[in-house]
Order: C-alpha cells, then structure tokens, then sequence
C-alpha cells in the first residue's frame, strides 16, 4: 500500500517556539511519525512523511504534497496543540483523495473517540503506534474488520468501537531506525542555546518512563509498567549511523529520563567511546539519578547540557508532586553536574497545585544560589488524568483551546488571587531570574570563556528578532 503521513501545520504559530515559521528557532524531528513510517517500510509498504511545519506549508501545500503521491491510505500524526489543524485538514484530504484516514499521536492517544467525531477520520490509533499501523494496514489491505486489533478505535455504522490496549512486544535493539531519510533533513534542528554544534537531530532510545510517578504528568498513566529501552550498543550504533549516514554532529534525546541505573549509562557512554564519540549531546535526567562519577563519564562521552525537571524548589512541594526530590539533592546534582562542566537547563513550573507567589519567589532565589545555567518557566496546564485537571472539567476541546496562548494561566491554586495573578507569577520569575546581577556576572564570564556559548547566544538573540520582526516593525511604527 501506499501511505502518506503528515503532521499538520501549527495554527497557533509562533507562539509555540515559532514553528510555523520556516526561520524558527528549530523544527523538531516528527519521531513518531517517522518511528511509524520506517515499521511501514519495513512491512512492504511504501511511505510518504510531509512534516508541514519543517517545509512551512499550509493545508492547501500539505494536499499538494499528497496529490504528487496518490496514497491508499493517510495517517495524520497530531498532538491535540495542532488538533485544529488536523480537524480542518482532514476533510480537504477526504474530498481530494477520497481514501481512509488515519490519525495516531498523543491527542488520538488520549481522546480517540474525540478524534472520530471528525466525519472525516475513519481511524484513531492510540497509544504506541507501530505495531498496530503495520497490523492495521494490513487489515485494511485485505478489506478485512479491525475487530482485535489493539490500539485501534473506529467507526462502523456510526457506532463508535473502540479494541483493548497495545502492549508493544518488540524490544527497541530490533526496531528499524525512524526513517530520517524521508525528511528533508537540513531543516531540522534543535533550540540554539540547547545545542553546541549542528546539524542537530532529535532522537529517542527509550520508551516510556522507569520512574512514572510524578503527580502531573501523563507518562505515569499513558505508558506505566511498559518501560523498554535500546541496549547500549545497539543504541550506540543507532547514534552512529545519524552521525555517519544522516552528518549528524550532534543529537538531543528526547527520552524522559536518560539516567536509570548507573549500568546502562556508564556502558552506553562506554559504546559511544568506542565509536570515537561520533556527536555532542544533551538529555534529560532526574536529579535523585545523578552523581559527579555519572556525569564526568557522560561528559567524556560527549555530553554538555542535561535539563533537569525541577519544577519547584520547596521540599513540601516536592514530596506533594512525588518528585522524590528535595531541594539539597537538586543542589547536589547540580553541582555533581557543574563539576563536570555539563550546562544544567533547570525546569520549573508555576502555578502548581497548592503553591503561591511567594513559593515562586523562593524557588528563584533557590536556583540562583543553586547557579542554575538557564532556568525554564512554565505554567502549569494539568494534563488530562490528573487530579487538576479533573477539578477544571475540562472536554478534549477545551484542553485543546488552552494551548492557543502560551503565557496565559489556565489553573489558579488556591494561593492565587486569579489567572492574571499566577501570570504575572510566571513574569516575575524570569524578570528575577534574568536580571539578578550574580547571574548576569556569572553568564557574561561564561560567555567569554567560550567563544561557541557566544555564537549561539548570538543565534538564539537573531532568530528570536527574527520570529517577532514583524512585533518589532509595529512597536517601531507605532514610536
Ligand atoms: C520532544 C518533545 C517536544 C519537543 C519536540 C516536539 C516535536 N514536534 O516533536 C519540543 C521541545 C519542541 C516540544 C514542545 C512542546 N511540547 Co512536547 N514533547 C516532547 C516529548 C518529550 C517527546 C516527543 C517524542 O518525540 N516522542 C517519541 C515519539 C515516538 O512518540 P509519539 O510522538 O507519541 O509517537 C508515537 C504515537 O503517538 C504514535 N503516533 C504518532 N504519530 C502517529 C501517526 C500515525 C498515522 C499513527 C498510526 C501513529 C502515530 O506512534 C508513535 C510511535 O509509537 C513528548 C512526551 C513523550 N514522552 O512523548 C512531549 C509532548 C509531545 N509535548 C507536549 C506538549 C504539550 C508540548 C508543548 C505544547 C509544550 C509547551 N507548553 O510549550 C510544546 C508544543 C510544541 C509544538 N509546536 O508541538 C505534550 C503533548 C500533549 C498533547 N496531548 O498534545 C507531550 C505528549 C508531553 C505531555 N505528556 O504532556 N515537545
Ligand atoms: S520523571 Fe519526567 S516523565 Fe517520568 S513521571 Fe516524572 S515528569 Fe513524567
């Protein structure tokens, strides 16, 4: 069969890192789409990937990608933040091609029967999506029913009917690699400041998270119990092959949690050396994981920034979010970190459950102290399944409204007056994180010690000019 997978473009634009922008900051690897696309391959079928966002096109460019194509089948692979894209897509696809659609990422994952609310969209995949695409498309193939098919919900006789849970059987070692080869891969990277050299690719060498607790977040429902992850070398030669057939020089993993268990670590870094440390690289790890032995051999295997989760840096707090985290062992694996010389990109949230402003204010001075490199501000959106976002009585459509505008609040805990106080929460963090004078110090020092860390500052502050120019041309106008 013939099958065309697109990723809708961004309709809330730049807003969401500016990726509707061809001059964005980054366009990120669509991994999932290409993570299914190469499982098609591999069956016999034959794939098309049109990333909208990577080739800046809008729908009507998005079905004429399609039409050079002349798929059987079209998978839409949408988080519910472009779900307004994919719902307005969607019936252009059906009227032009007239063939099934199929929608998979973590809007179907999490609302499939919403998704089939479209007349338009005949199939929702939910969950891990590649042994049940290969499964699916060749049900469809054969004209067959997808009754038993897991991890597929559908319509039949406008009834809605919905298969149990996949539990993925295939260990990652045996996965094909994402197909990378059906992107245009010069138009990918990653944010400026979190990458030393390009090109830069986003990849993934794990599946879920061995940790899965924290209260707010949907990997400890959506794929609990179902952690897997590449050996080190197979996942050392996976790095490789980016480095060696795609010019890779550098990879962001997007894993939730690259640390677990120091073994795997120590022998994946142990691989990479072998290999002649093919790239620079970044991860994210939780800071209980971590020590100063950890990070000086991830450090010699070509690692220069780990982001850390912290969200806030109040040790209630951190017991009420299951963090399993206190603010001295964040202190401890930051320093374990800088002790390497590994860039720690702290990430925090505001406006949590049960938290104040005045807890923001001491979760800033904390991670000041504490020499954060880069410090990240969020607002807290609760996810769906959490206690939050249970209180908010939210449908699918309100939570996909609630990503149109990135800095405005959706939730007050009871420490807040309203949704305008945890706002201007979040613009104090950043105002006295930014400003305070011992981290201008710190950073201007850093900055002139190495001349890379310069050229991306320098990058990020371009194509951020870039991204608001035409803000910048009405401020100026407006003067
Ligand atoms: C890396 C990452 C990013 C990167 C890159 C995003 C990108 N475009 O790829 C950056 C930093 C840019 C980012 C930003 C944001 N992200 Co983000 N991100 C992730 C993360 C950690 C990994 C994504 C990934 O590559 N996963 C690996 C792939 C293989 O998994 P997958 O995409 O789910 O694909 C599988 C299935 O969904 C399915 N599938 C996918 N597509 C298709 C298509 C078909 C046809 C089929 C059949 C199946 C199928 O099969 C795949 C393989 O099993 C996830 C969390 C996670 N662990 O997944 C969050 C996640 C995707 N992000 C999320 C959010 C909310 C955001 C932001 C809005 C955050 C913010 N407030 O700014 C922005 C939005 C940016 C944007 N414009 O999209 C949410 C999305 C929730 C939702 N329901 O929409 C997630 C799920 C985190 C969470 N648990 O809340 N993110
Ligand atoms: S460690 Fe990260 S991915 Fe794992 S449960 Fe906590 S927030 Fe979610």
């Amino acid at each position: 069969m013939k099958v065309s997978i697109i990723v809708p473009p961004f309709d809330y634009g730049r807003m969401l890192y500016g990726l509707m922008r061809s001059r964005s900051f980054h366009n990120a690897v669509p991994l999932g789409a290409i993570s299914v696309a190469a499982h098609l391959r591999e069956a016999g079928h034959q794939v098309q990937v049109v990333d909208a966002p990577a080739l800046d096109i809008d729908l009507l460019g998005v079905c004429a990608e399609v039409n050079r194509f002349a798929p059987d089948v079209i998978g839409i692979s949408s988080t519910s933040v472009i779900w307004r894209s994919t719902e307005r897509l969607a019936p252009m696809l059906k009227e032009r091609f007239g063939v099934p659609i199929v929608v998979g990422g973590p809007h179907a994952s999490t609302y499939p029967e919403h998704c089939l609310d479209n007349p338009c969209i005949d199939i929702a995949v939910f969950g891990e999506g590649e042994e049940t695409s290969v499964e699916l498309f060749e049900r469809l193939e054969a004209g067959e029913s997808l009754e038993g098919v897991c991890g597929v919900a559908w319509k039949e006789d406008g009834q809605f009917r919905k298969n149990d849970d996949r539990i993925s059987k295939g260990r990652l070692d045996d996965a094909p690699l994402p197909a990378y080869d059906l992107l245009e891969l010069e138009r990918y990277s990653a944010p400026p400041m979190r990458v030393r050299q390009t090109p830069a690719l986003y990849m993934e060498l794990f599946r879920g998270c061995a940790y899965a607790r924290c209260s707010y977040c949907t990997s400890a429902s959506s794929l609990k119990n179902r952690f897997r992850r590449h050996s080190p070398a197979v996942a050392a030669d996976k790095v490789n092959t980016l480095h060696l057939k795609y010019g890779a020089r550098e990879i962001a993993f997007v894993d939730d949690d690259f640390v677990v268990g120091k073994d795997w670590i120590y022998n994946f870094c142990d691989e990479l050396r072998k290999r002649g440390n093919p790239v620079s690289w970044t991860c994210y790890v939780r800071a209980s994981q971590v020590d100063a032995g950890i990070f000086h051999t991830m450090k010699a295997a070509g690692c220069h920034q780990v982001l850390m989760g912290i969200e806030v840096l109040d040790d209630d707090m951190l017991v009420g979010l299951s963090k399993d985290l206190t603010i001295e062992s964040c202190h401890a694996a930051i320093r374990a970190a800088h002790s390497a010389g590994i860039w720690v990109i702290g990430l925090f949230m505001v406006g949590v459950p049960d938290s104040n402003p005045e807890q923001v204010r001491s979760t800033v001075t904390e991670a000041l102290r504490q020499e954060v490199d880069v410090a990240v501000f969020s607002l807290y959106r609760p996810p769906p399944g959490s206690p939050a976002f249970e209180e908010l009585a939210w449908g699918p459509e309100e939570y996909i409204d609630s990503f149109k505008l990135q800095k405005v609040a959706v939730y007050v805990p009871d420490g807040y007056r309203d949704l305008n106080s945890v706002e201007n929460s979040l613009g104090e963090a950043y105002r006295r994180f930014y400003f305070d004078r011992g981290f201008i110090k710190r950073t201007t020092r850093k900055f002139l010690t190495d001349p890379v860390l310069a050229r991306n500052i320098a990058r990020a502050a371009l194509t951020l000019g870039d991204q608001f120019r035409p803000e910048l041309k009405n401020l100026i106008q407006r003067r």
